[in-house]
């Protein structure tokens, strides 16, 4: 798709990425960092798809704006994302909370985290102001949001995607006209509007939006001084749609192509099951993320480490792994993978078997350990012969069972066992 001249260099943009939501509904798997520092795919943070695409789209002048259980993130981000050239102006700086002088409290809502890192905003000058979350996994060229946004001549665009309605209520759900201008706002309500002649479907926000500068420092101060959440869905874009020029940006126009999957993916892996889900998806025969594409890398910090091995052991008779993916550091020994999707530094010893299992890096799993349908957190060390995935009244009593029918094992869990 050819850009439209004159076109505005995203030199003149400046990105704000929110990163300090907890992710409540991942349970223990935030428990040592926020959603945006979770491991994902095999060697990547969460955080790692958003700012590539930042880095790939050319807007390089990147503020994160963190809270919660940060350290993780922190170490992550200053591993991975040193690399872009201050003297060219280009940057990753993360911006921590509790830095303003009026106000000692941490951030109320993701309105009022923009609202306290205004004056590093504007010390750059931007002409407008991308604000993004970093915890949903896309692949998206921001040149195209720009685009759209410089052609209506909106205040405000918010990327939108329509789903079936029925699940929209988790999301902002926007109503536009024919020239995709946002009339009505609302933040996740009950029973999502549909989209006038296809009631089947919704249009839901994807916490994506472009904003002239001047307008949003306006709107921010503006909102600093009333009573409210200071939350964009909830209390900014119901009441900015009524009176200000806000625009859709349809996701299907700047998401990165994948072959094997037309559909457009964007997910915000929010619950175990998302995340496990998500995780799966990869090692299907045709994944809906296009992790190979070359074209649109996701750059991550990665660890120096060996390549996996995996030994079939003659006196056990097994040891493979088929239809998996399986990270660098990895040892396999005598046990039998399937379906599965080891993160890096994993080892899985003799008789173990795995299918469907997503397994975060530096887990052991010990000898004739079953698991079945599992996520297993960092670092979790699986005792000899553990059965998973056989009875859920026994998953549910040891280890925290989703509704979706998988279970996430912690070592916090582990070692409860064992007391
Ligand atoms: P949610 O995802 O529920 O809805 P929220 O929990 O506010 O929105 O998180 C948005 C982003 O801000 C996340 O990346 C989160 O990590 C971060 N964040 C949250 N609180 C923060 C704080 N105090 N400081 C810094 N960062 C913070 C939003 C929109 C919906 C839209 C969905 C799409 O409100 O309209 O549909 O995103 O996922
Ligand atoms: P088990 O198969 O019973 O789980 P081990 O954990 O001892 O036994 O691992 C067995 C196999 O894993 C070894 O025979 C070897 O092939 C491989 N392995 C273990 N550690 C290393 C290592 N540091 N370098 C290369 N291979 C290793």
């Amino acid at each position: 798709m050819p850009l439209k001249e004159p076109y505005l260099s995203p030199r003149r943009i400046m990105t704000v990425v929110l990163a300090g939501g907890r992710g409540r509904r991942l349970a223990d798997l935030t428990d040592w960092a926020s959603k945006p520092g979770l491991d994902f795919g095999g060697k990547f943070k969460i955080i790692d798809f958003t700012l590539s695409n930042c880095v790939n789209s050319g807007f390089r002048k990147i503020g994160i704006l963190t809270q919660y259980n940060s350290h993780r993130l922190l170490e992550h981000l200053e591993f991975a994302w040193g690399f872009l050239p201050g003297n060219l102006q280009e940057f990753v700086h993360v911006w921590p909370a509790q830095q303003s002088l009026e106000k000692e409290c941490w951030y109320n809502g993701t309105a009022d985290a923009v609202f306290q890192n205004v004056d590093n905003i504007r010390k750059f000058d931007p002409q407008h102001v991308l604000v993004l979350a970093g915890d949903h996994i896309y692949r998206m060229d921001y040149k195209y949001f720009l685009q759209d946004h410089l052609d209506t001549d909106a205040d405000m665009t918010i990327a939108c995607l329509e789903v079936p309605r029925l699940t929209a209520r988790g999301f902002g759900i926007a109503q536009v006209d024919e020239a995709d201008r946002i009339l009505d706002f609302v933040e996740k309500p009950q029973d999502p509007p549909g989209i006038p002649g296809r009631p089947d479907k919704a249009l839901v926000s994807m916490g994506i939006y472009l904003f002239k500068a001047d307008f949003l420092f306006d709107e921010l101060m503006r909102d600093a001084r009333t009573e409210s959440g200071h939350d964009f869905g909830h209390d900014l874009i119901p009441i900015l749609v009524k009176r200000a020029r806000v625009y859709a940006h349809r996701f299907e126009r700047s998401c990165i192509p994948n072959p094997l999957n037309t559909e457009p993916y964007w997910r915000d892996v929010g619950t175990v099951d998302a995340y496990w889900e998500a995780n799966m998806d990869l090692v299907s025969v045709q994944p809906a993320l296009n992790l190979y594409d070359y074209s649109w890398p996701i750059y991550t910090h990665q660890e120096q480490l060996p390549p996996a091995k995996i030994v079939h052991r003659d006196d056990v008779r097994q040891g493979s792994a088929i239809s998996s993916l399986i990270s660098g550091g990895c040892i396999v020994s005598g046990a039998h993978i399937r379906d599965s999707l080891l993160f890096t530094r994993t080892r899985v010893h003799s008789y173990a078997q795995l299918e469907e299992a997503v397994i975060l890096p530096m887990a052991d799993i010990g000898e004739r350990a079953h698991l079945r349908r599992v996520v297993v957190d960092r670092g979790c060390r699986i005792p000899p012969g553990l059965v998973v995935g056989e009875d859920p009244e026994e998953d549910d009593r040891r280890f925290h069972r989703t509704p979706g029918g998988v279970t996430l094992i912690s070592q916090a869990m582990l070692d409860r066992m064992e007391e």
